[in-house]
């Protein structure tokens, strides 16, 4: 038998060289893919601990198998630190990812067939929200808010209309191509109104929030989840937080409902990213999150780009290509060939399939962890325009990524 301690190199050079390569890609590019950011070496080394080897079904004091022990101070550690980190009274670290959080909190709440409001995915929802072809529209009577078509915001006039008249049993607020303030209060106030419980998705914005930049809904909804890999800048995974009087449905709902044995590894590399992310530097990072955010929606909309809302109050922006001639999957190519990942969007209205819709959503989370402040937001705002005006010309587009490249030698990740 071969030693456990051999390096994966040995092991394994296959994979060994793909993460090499991967790693070298990350290096290389831009990355403005607003739900993705770039952890810590101690939120990687955290991962690749040994508390991978561990099962560990139940909760800390209450486990289902021996050698608990440790699992269960690092769990605790965790929970303890996300309800400093949000101001919860009770926290889920188990969810594996977003969209089994999102329907460990459907079950929690709500019966198969029970009336939930949400926003509509193409107006900048999630497919856990309620779209038709995912659990959560399959199971559930979802009712759905739209934004407004002219200024692309929620009207909560409207959202409040479409409570009255549908009564739902919950309402969603809380999205991921969305870039306004969210008003938690009015929908609480509205959700009060009609007898619905709360449940607000914060997985985009939770660093923004944690880094005390924008709004916390904790306080003041009933439930919310997110996952803690986007503006969080932790590892993928998802969290649960809630007011006392859900603390037992969701758990109950997270295991044995839907989960089998937690991913420890990940809870602990979890744990760090709340510490990290209780640090006073946090708070600046969050603030230069949108700062960025904002600068490059500033540089694209003086190039002559209709952004929705016309800005950003957070790391995202998502813009409108109709008026130039080129759609949302070959900009999502162009981009590619310039070494900056950006996803397609589709835009509220939009006429086109979701494959190839009208817009490109952008994000500041991962460029900013980098060190990149609003000069180089500029900047990249007019790689971007260069390379969408220039989407057919490969010798303009190799030069942009040169330019690029050169970029990323000065904002060095793990090197
Ligand atoms: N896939 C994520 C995003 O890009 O927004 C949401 O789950």
């Amino acid at each position: 038998m071969k030693s456990l301690t051999q390096p994966l190199s040995q092991v394994d050079p296959d994979i060994a060289g793909l993460i090499a390569k991967e790693a070298h890609r990350q290096e290389e590019g831009i990355e403005l893919i607003a739900s993705e950011n770039t952890v810590s070496q101690a939120v990687l080394e955290a991962m690749g601990s040994v508390f991978t080897n561990k099962y560990s079904e139940g909760y800390s004091g209450k486990r289902y198998y021996g050698g608990n022990e440790v699992v269960d101070e690092m769990e605790s550690l965790a929970v303890n630190r996300a309800k400093a980190l949000f101001g919860a009274e009770h926290v889920n670290v188990q969810p594996l990812s977003g969209s089994p959080a999102n329907l460990a909190v459907y079950m929690a709440v709500a019966k198969p067939g029970d009336k939930v409001l949400g926003l509509k995915l193409d107006h900048g929802g999630h497919l856990s929200h309620g779209h038709p072809v995912n659990f959560s529209g399959l199971m559930y009577n979802f009712v759905q808010y739209e934004v407004d078509e002219k200024t692309c915001r929620i009207d909560m006039n409207r959202v409040r209309e479409v409570a009255l008249k549908e009564r739902p049993r919950m309402i969603i607020a809380g999205f991921s191509a969305y870039s306004r303030d969210i008003d938690w209060k009015a929908f609480k106030s509205i959700a009060d109104e009609v007898g619905a419980v709360t449940f607000g998705d914060i997985a985009h914005i939770a660093g923004l929030i944690a880094g005390k930049a924008l709004e916390n809904p904790v306080p003041i909804f009933d439930i919310v989840t997110t996952t803690t890999h986007k503006t969080l800048r932790g590892p993928r995974g998802a969290i649960i937080m809630c007011k006392s009087q859900f603390q037992k449905d969701i758990d109950r709902t997270v295991f044995p409902g839907i989960q089998g044995g937690p991913h420890d590894h990940v809870n602990a590399a979890k744990a760090v990213c709340f510490q990290e992310a209780l640090q006073p530097s946090f708070q600046e990072y969050a603030r230069q999150v949108i700062r960025n955010a904002q600068a490059l929606s500033a540089e694209l909309m003086s190039r002559g780009y209709r952004v929705l809302t016309d800005g950003t109050d957070n790391h995202l922006l998502v813009v409108d290509l109709r008026s130039k001639d080129l759609a949302g999957k070959a900009a999502e190519v162009a981009l590619d060939k310039i070494g900056i990942s950006c996803s397609r969007s589709t835009i509220p209205f939009d006429t086109r399939k979701a494959m190839d819709p009208s817009g490109i959503r952008l994000g500041s989370p991962a460029m900013t962890t980098r060190g990149m402040g609003e000069a180089e937001a500029r900047l990249i705002g007019g790689f971007i325009d260069k390379a969408i005006m220039k989407s057919g010309d490969e010798a303009v587009l190799a030069r942009i990524h040169g330019d690029v490249k050169e970029l990323c030698k000065r904002f060095p990740l793990y090197l």
